[in-house]
């Protein structure tokens, strides 16, 4: 398949307008205030998105009340099919998918297509996923005379909020397992990429989703807390910050009624620990991929880089030689290896960290941005003293370098784990001994060796932290779509009068 179909199917859907983004209730676009979505790349409008208030939240999350039942009832095997049936047709849309990832994320043509590809194995993996543990019930082994069966259902409507930076693979994982697991769904996209979020609930729509069982409300965070405070809500799915995570649990804690579970992914100090035996061409190329592309933007992205004294001169001389053969620019070019960040906002957070390490003469090296009118933050590597420096997370394409005396391993770890965040650690060394002290004494979510630290694949690298990082369980694995549904045990008498033969013969 070549590449120039791909892009010919890109350069047709960026000739039609995109379809605008609103509320979407009971498959209906109602009203909402219009507002222009800008693009990262240019600060131009891309399309026009109609904002939820107060008002149609509450709508939105009756109606998913009312859609919940007979959607709760529809065979696990048939909500699956829906799935697979929204995968193939992100597929056949890939040319409006990748389009809109590039004009309203700025991603780069290499990310968005990975992105695709990502939207497209969540779908199949937790249809599949559905089938194996939701089609039939399990039968388990009981005293002589009973029956028992466990049976797993949806909750009821469940809220999903969606970030940004994957604004259609986490979209659509979030929403496909709270749909495939038997909830209804009221998804709210991040402010900055409604357009695609539009298209991808339609899509579910086209592939068998009734309009009754997903809704959609594009919003700031104020409407995110309207629909969190929502009586209906019977269950949260959010990936973002770590502040709006604790924000949404606390707002749970204090609503009356039934306690509502949150499931959150929230973000890192990704650390990679190398030490002089690591192979150095390897360590730069995996540091640049981990650090800078993406923009930096992905919260498995790399933001520090902890490497053996010995070595660290050469390492952060090869690291800085490779970032500089890096092109910024308009993320639609397709030599362009790296993109904007998302918007202004987020420039001026990442411009006023790099100014402050300036003023502290941390500065080892910076790249170029482009003089173009997009939000470009080039890549920069700053010198720390020590892990416990990095105070939060600096969610762009800055690298923070700290280095370690041999001997020091432990205070490494140490350091590293009493940051509070476990999502990404990289560990880059040929001694086995070295490997399997990190993984035993890390509790960090997913640890990679002898790579770079992005890109999880979905079904073989479950993907999610612990602590500051999110409450699991992964996504992409095993155990994820288990948090969307609730367990009913049935046990039945095989002796009564009848034997319930119907509900003996369920799961077998
Ligand atoms: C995120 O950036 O919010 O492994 C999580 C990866 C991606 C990260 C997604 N799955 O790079």
């Amino acid at each position: 398949e070549s590449l120039d179909a791909l892009l010919a199917e890109i350069a047709a859907a960026t000739a039609k307008p995109f379809p605008d983004a609103s509320p979407i209730i009971d498959g209906k676009a109602v009203g909402g205030t219009p507002r222009p979505v800008l693009s990262p790349i240019d600060g131009k409008a891309i399309g026009t998105v109609a904002e939820a208030d107060a008002a149609l939240a509450g709508r939105a999350m009756l109606a998913a009340k009312a859609g919940f039942d007979d959607w709760n009832r529809t065979p696990a095997r048939t909500r699956a099919a829906a799935l697979r049936k929204a995968a193939d047709l992100m597929e056949a849309k890939r040319g409006l998918l990748l389009a809109l990832l590039q004009a309203e994320a700025g991603k780069t043509l290499d990310d968005a297509i990975s992105e695709v590809r990502e939207a497209v194995d969540f779908c199949r993996y937790y249809a599949a996923e559905a089938e194996a543990k939701f089609a039939m019930p399990t039968a388990l082994p009981g005293p002589t005379g009973e029956e028992n069966r466990l049976i797993l259902r949806g909750r009821g409507p469940f809220l999903c909020i969606a970030p940004w930076n994957f604004p259609l693979a986490i979209f659509a994982g979030q929403v496909a397992a709270a749909l495939v697991a038997g909830n209804s769904v009221v998804a709210k996209p991040a402010p900055q990429t409604p357009l695609i979020a539009t298209v991808t609930v339609r899509l579910l729509h086209e592939a068998g989703v009734p309009v009754s069982a997903l809704h959609l409300t594009p919003g700031d965070g104020a409407l995110g807390a309207a629909l969190v405070a929502h009586p209906a809500v019977a269950g949260v799915a959010f990936t973002g910050s770590t502040a709006t995570a604790r924000a949404i649990n606390r707002a749970l804690a204090a609503k009356d009624g039934p306690i509502v579970p949150l499931i959150a992914e929230t973000g890192g100090l990704n650390a990679m620990i190398v030490d002089a035996t690591a192979l150095a061409e390897q360590v730069a190329d995996d540091v640049v991929m981990s650090a800078f592309r993406s923009a930096g933007q992905r919260c498995s992205a790399l933001r520090l880089l902890v490497v053996q004294e010995d070595v660290a001169d050469k390492m952060v001389e090869m690291i800085t030689g490779a970032g500089g053969e890096l092109k910024l620019g308009d993320p639609r070019r397709i030599e362009t290896h790296i993109g904007p960040v998302i918007d202004a906002a987020a420039k001026q957070r990442l411009d006023s960290h790099v100014e402050a390490m300036r003023k502290l003469g941390r500065i080892v090296w910076a790249g170029d941005a482009p003089a173009l009118g997009g939000t470009f933050v080039a890549p920069h590597v700053v010198a720390l003293n020590s892990i416990a420096e990095l105070d939060r997370e600096h969610f762009g394409p800055i690298l923070h370098v700290v280095r370690w005396k041999s001997g020091q391993l432990d205070k490494v770890i140490e350091a590293i784990e009493a940051t509070g965040y476990g999502l990404t650690l990289g560990v880059h060394s040929r001694i086995e001994t070295t490997v399997e002290e990190v993984v035993s004494r890390l509790s960090t979510g997913n640890i990679y060796v002898n790579r770079n630290i992005i890109g999880a694949v979905v079904g073989a690298q479950p993907f999610g932290g612990h602590g500051l990082s999110g409450t699991g369980p992964k996504a992409g694995g095993p155990n994820y779509l288990m948090r969307f549904a609730t367990e009913q045990t049935v046990t039945v008498n095989t002796a009564a009068a009848g034997g319930n033969a119907s509900l003996i013969a369920m799961g077998e």
